[in-house]
Formats: C-alpha cells, sequence, structure tokens
C-alpha cells in the first residue's frame, strides 16, 4: 500500500529509486514507535549509545567521523540557470552540469542500504506560513533528527494532498554497501566526495556524501533558509537567520522580537534568556529562523520554521544558558561531545569543574591533562523545542507572532556602541547590511579581523545577495513605515583598551531589550549620533549594575573615528554588488560618512 497518492511524489521517488538502487525502501510516518525502533537500530549498529537512563532518559551520544563535523560551505553551491543570479558570495555552478556530476555519484550510492523517504512540514502543518518538503536520506541518523527538527510523516503528507507541490530533496552518505560481505561503519559517509547543491528555480536540494548537520537535515539550511529565501523574494514575503522572542513586561505588555547575529554571537542564549529585570519575562518563539508573511493588518508575523533546536553544545551550561540545559533534560541525541563513564554526556564550559575520566569524541580516554578537547567545537544537541521550559504558548500558532522590532548584532570589541536604534526602515536595512564580527577562530583569516555578514545570511542566501539587500529595500517601501518593525543594532561584546568586557551580557542584555520596547512605545530617550539612535545612561535600566561611569560613556557610543575609517572597507564590500547594489543602501552609507565629516 502506498502512504500518498500524489503522483508527482511518487514519479520523483521512483526516479531516485532507480537512480540510488537502496535495497528497502521506507515511507517515514513521523510516529513515536517509529522513532523508538530507529534509534534501537542505531543502538544496534554502533551509531548511537544509549546514554544512562536516570540521567538522561531516552537519550542519545553520538560520533561523526573525524572528517564530517561541520557544514562545508566551499562544496555548497546554488546552481541557478545564470550566474549572476547566485551573485559573488554563493559557489556557482551551472545546474546541468551539476546534476550531470551529481547523477554520476548517486549511481547506485544507496546499494546496501534502506532509502528513506521523509515527508516534512516547516511550520506547524496546515500553517498558511508553512511549506512542504520531502527528504529521501539513505541515513537514519537523519531520519531520526528530523523527527525532532521538524513535523515529519503521515500527516505531513495528507497536508501535501494530492497534486500540491514540495520541495524536493535528495541525500545520501555516498556509502554504498556493494558486497554483503562489506561492514557498515558507525558513521558513513564519503568525506573525499562532499556536495551540497541547490537548485532555486526548480526548488530541489541534491546533498551527498556528509551526514552531518546543515548539510544532511535538509529542511533547516537548505531549505528553510537557502530556497526558502529565493522563494520568499518571488511572493513578497522574508525568510530569515532569526531567533523570534516574546517579552512581556512587568504591566504585561507583549512584544515580539527577531534578532540576526552571525556564529558565536550566542543566539540560543539570547533566544532563551532569564532576564535580569524584575518583573520582565522572555519566551522563546525560535532560535534559528524566522519566515514572516504579512497579515492582511499590514503588521509582519513570523513563524519558526523549525521544531526543535541543533545548538552548538560547548559553552551551553547553568551559567550561559540555563533554559538550553533544562530542555536537553531528555529525548535529546548528543553529536561530537564527550561521554562520560557513568553514561552522560560533557563538553568544555558545561560545568565549572572538569571530570577526572571521560571519552572525548574521538574515542580516546580523556582526563583534565590531556592537552585536548574533549568534545569538537562544532559539537552539537538535538532536542524537542516543546521541552523548552520558557517556550511561548503561542510558538506552533499557525498565524506566527506580530514582530515589533528586529536586532541585529555582531561580535565588536571596539567601535559599535551597546544598542543603536536605526532612524527608519532604511537606515536600519543598512546597519543589516553592514552587519561584522570579529572572528574568534584562526578558521579562516586572523583572529580580529573582521568579516562581514550581511543579516547574517552570507552562508544561507539562496540567490544575489545585492538582489537580497534590494529585497529588503522592497518590503520597506510597499509597507506602512509605523507598521514595521523597528530596527536596532546591538553589540555585547564591547572592551575596554585593557581587554576587559564592558557589558555584563547574558540576563543583563534584558536591559537591552527593555529598552527596545520603551523606545517602540515612545516611552525611552535617544540621542541622535551619526550611527543612529543611541541610548542614553539615563534612559537605559542599570538599576543594580555596578559600571564605572567612564566605562558607560565608552559602551554606550560610537567610537566615531573608528567607523569613519571603516567606510572605505564598507564601501569596497558593497562594491563587490555592482549594478545589484541598492542605491538607497549607497546612499545610507554617504549620509553617514558625511555625518561623520561634519
Ligand atoms: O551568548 C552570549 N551572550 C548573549 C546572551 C544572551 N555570550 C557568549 C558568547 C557567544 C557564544 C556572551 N559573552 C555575551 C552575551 O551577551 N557576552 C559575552 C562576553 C562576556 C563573557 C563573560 C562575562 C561577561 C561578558 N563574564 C564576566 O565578566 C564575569
Ligand atoms: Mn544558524
Amino acid at each position: 500500500m502506498n502512504a500518498t497518492t500524489n503522483r508527482k511524489l511518487l514519479d520523483w521517488v521512483n526516479e531516485v529509486v532507480s537512480m540510488c538502487r537502496p535495497d528497502h525502501v521506507v515511507w517515514c510516518d513521523g510516529s513515536k514507535t517509529e522513532y523508538d525502533r530507529m534509534t534501537n537500530a542505531l543502538v544496534k549498529s554502533g551509531t548511537f549509545i544509549p546514554l544512562n537512563e536516570k540521567i538522561r532518559p531516552n537519550s542519545f551520544y553520538c560520533r561523526s567521523d573525524p572528517a564530517d563535523v561541520a557544514r562545508v560551505e566551499e562544496f555548497t553551491f546554488i546552481c541557478s540557470e545564470h550566474e549572476e543570479d547566485a551573485g559573488p558570495t554563493n559557489n556557482w555552478a551551472d545546474p546541468k552540469g551539476m546534476k550531470e556530476k551529481m547523477r554520476g555519484l548517486y549511481d547506485g550510492c544507496m546499494q546496501g542500504r534502506t532509502m528513506y523517504v521523509v515527508p516534512y512540514s516547516m511550520g506547524a502543518v496546515g500553517s498558511p506560513i508553512a511549506k512542504i518538503g520531502v527528504e529521501v536520506t539513505d541515513s537514519a541518523y537523519v531520519v531520526v533528527n528530523m523527527h525532532i527538527m521538524a513535523r515529519v510523516g503521515t500527516a505531513v503528507l495528507h497536508a501535501l494532498g494530492n497534486d500540491s507541490d514540495f520541495v524536493r530533496g535528495i541525500h545520501s552518505v555516498g556509502a554504498p554497501l556493494t558486497d554483503v560481505k562489506m561492514q557498515d561503519v558507525a558513521w558513513p559517509c564519503n568525506a573525499a566526495n562532499k556536495y551540497i547543491t541547490h537548485f532555486p528555480e526548480t526548488r530541489e536540494i541534491w546533498s551527498y556524501g556528509s551526514g552531518y548537520g546543515g548539510n544532511a537535515l535538509l529542511g533547516k539550511k537548505c531549505h528553510a533558509l537557502r530556497i526558502a529565501s529565493v522563494q520568499a523574494r518571488d511572493e513578497g514575503w522574508m525568510a530569515e537567520h532569526m531567533l523570534i522572542l516574546k517579552l512581556t513586561s512587568p504591566e504585561g505588555t507583549v512584544k515580539y522580537v527577531a534578532a540576526a547575529f552571525p556564529s558565536a554571537c550566542g543566539k540560543t542564549n539570547l533566544a532563551m534568556l532569564e532576564p535580569t529585570v524584575p518583573g520582565w519575562k522572555v519566551e522563546t518563539i525560535g532560535d534559528d529562523i524566522a519566515w514572516m508573511k504579512f497579515g492582511e493588518d499590514g503588521r509582519l508575523y513570523a513563524i519558526n520554521p523549525e521544531a526543535g533546536f541543533f545548538g552548538v553544545a560547548p559553552g551551553t551550561s547553568m551559567a550561559s544558558n540555563p533554559n538550553a540545559m533544562r530542555t536537553l533534560h531528555a529525548n535529546s541525541i548528543f553529536t561530537n561531545c564527550a561521554i562520560t563513564p557513568q553514561g552522560d554526556i560533557w563538553w568544555e564550559d558545561i560545568d565549572a569543574t572538569e571530570p577526572t575520566e571521560l571519552y572525548d569524541w574521538l574515542r580516546r580516554r580523556w582526563t583534565p591533562n590531556s592537552i585536548r578537547k574533549a568534545s569538537h567545537p562544532n559539537a552539537r544537541f538535538t532536542a524537542p523545542a516543546a521541552q523548552c521550559p520558557v517556550i511561548a504558548p503561542e510558538w506552533e500558532d499557525p498565524n506566527g507572532v506580530p514582530i515589533d522590532a528586529f536586532l541585529f548584532g555582531g561580535r565588536r570589541a571596539t567601535t559599535i556602541p551597546l544598542v543603536t536604534e536605526a532612524r527608519d526602515w532604511n537606515h536600519g536595512t543598512f546597519l543589516g547590511a553592514v552587519m561584522s564580527s570579529e572572528m574568534t577562530a584562526a578558521a579562516a583569516g586572523t583572529v580580529g579581523t573582521l568579516r562581514r555578514d550581511p543579516m547574517a545570511m552570507l552562508p544561507f542566501c539562496g540567490y544575489h545577495m545585492g538582489d537580497y539587500l534590494a529585497h529588503w529595500i522592497n518590503i520597506g517601501a510597499r509597507s506602512d513605515a509605523d507598521k514595521l518593525p523597528r530596527i536596532f543594532y546591538v553589540n555585547w561584546f564591547r572592551k575596554d583598551d585593557h581587554g576587559k568586557w564592558l557589558w555584563p551580557g547574558f540576563g543583563e542584555n534584558s536591559r537591552v531589550l527593555k529598552w527596545v520596547v520603551e523606545r517602540c512605545e515612545g516611552k525611552a530617550d535617544a540621542v541622535e549620533t551619526p550611527f543612529g539612535l543611541a541610548a542614553t545612561k539615563e534612559s537605559l535600566d542599570l538599576d543594580g549594575l555596578d559600571l564605572d561611569d567612564e566605562d558607560l560613556d565608552i559602551l554606550l557610543q560610537a567610537d566615531q573615528a573608528g567607523l569613519l575609517a571603516e567606510i572605505a572597507d564598507m564601501r569596497a564590500y558593497f562594491a563587490r554588488f555592482g549594478d545589484k547594489m541598492p542605491p538607497e543602501l549607497i546612499a545610507e552609507l554617504d549620509g553617514l560618512e558625511a555625518r561623520l565629516q561634519s
């Protein structure tokens, strides 16, 4: 019996079967029974280790191949018909040529394996903002992670119906078992041949060779950001790399804030923050992606298209993110952290004290004397969003939540103040467009080098970055200014000349959120500066914080000489986008330069 009568889906699955030649095909129903059956099978095959039931019930530990630990940007391609539609920030390949190459790789690639058909909905099933995709994959690890990260299975097939269209995702680890005598490994992959390819015009994703995170869980970065950003441009909505949080004031006023930050700025920490300002409440809607459409009232309504958190584990602790720690208490998957002899997980900075003995992410014995880290820096947890103790009751509202403010931010030790409000939409778009972060690890380039990352979309925009920025300008041009979210630029990472943090960050960031809400309500003061509207010492709630008065002066103001010195870099960055760079943003840059010089 077929799980669907959707001809397009049946035909496409048949095509993939004849190309990849799996031994078995399984249509996933999304049930708990299926999840349990598959986690049991992953334990039996040695991919998963069950964690101690008494410490972390129904949770699993997993170690990847050491050559498959992160997204692979150099092998990620946008295969649009025209090269100029991918733009200078994406790798481009001709769609015909890439498909030919991929068909060669896919030819027989699932021999000896099971192909799972995973229908998924990004967003609550049936939401007018949600979209349906189908991922076929030969990885059981991918299936169980998709169970947590998206709504999957029969309910999605029902919503898809008889002839609706869907995003087509093909995923293979690229490790066929061509001989019955071949032993499978715990983490099959094809380290030498990884390709993460997107065909935006035909809404297809073809991924090969990697089983890890964003390369393999196709609903997340590939669909909900790269493909969806193209759909959003075509259809007049927004697919953004943003967390969504709900703020309630002591008087009971509710505001919704969406925020974009590059990696290593603590986005998940902000999404689940415990406010230190008395009476204020933060609740989580999402921690990574926001899909936003205009409602009939002209306001922007956002949904979190995901159903779980796929977060960076190292650094997550009761101090940095207690609500994430509580979310992970059970029913979670842990990849590439360390494991204790008691059968619990461990990672750097999870606790103030280091255990005396561990097994690290490379399966070696580890003690506090070991030189190497016990967990990989990109170790991840996969956990159901519904388990977050501060998840907002409306987090699955099919109509989304109305967004009051956007925050942009980056990690900047100098120059950029704690919080600045944009004068208007175009100015806010400009601040998002010049967003930058100092690099923390010498991954590529030197530590401290500025990396520009417009709206934190650099690795995730499925089309030309100039066209993307123009889409932002267009959204503003066709909307009522007073119905659009206000835009703010924040920086939790300012330091003084001696390298001391000027702002305590974490829960204390609720003071900045309070200022944002009060600005939206016309209740807080701000001063005009060349960079934007800056918070004053008096308008920010600093009660109970012991900050030096001179430090505050530095923290709340932009370093104007430093900004002026950066104008040339911003101009050069914009020049990369050539004719596609919206003139409104060049005018904003000219205006900033003129204000700084006067
Ligand atoms: O996530 C962070 N946030 C946002 C929290 C809601 N981090 C962690 C780094 C990114 C993964 C931060 N680190 C933040 C922050 O606001 N601020 C800092 C810098 C900082 C680090 C430690 C202290 C203060 C500031 N602690 C003491 O000085 C005691
Ligand atoms: Mn992200």
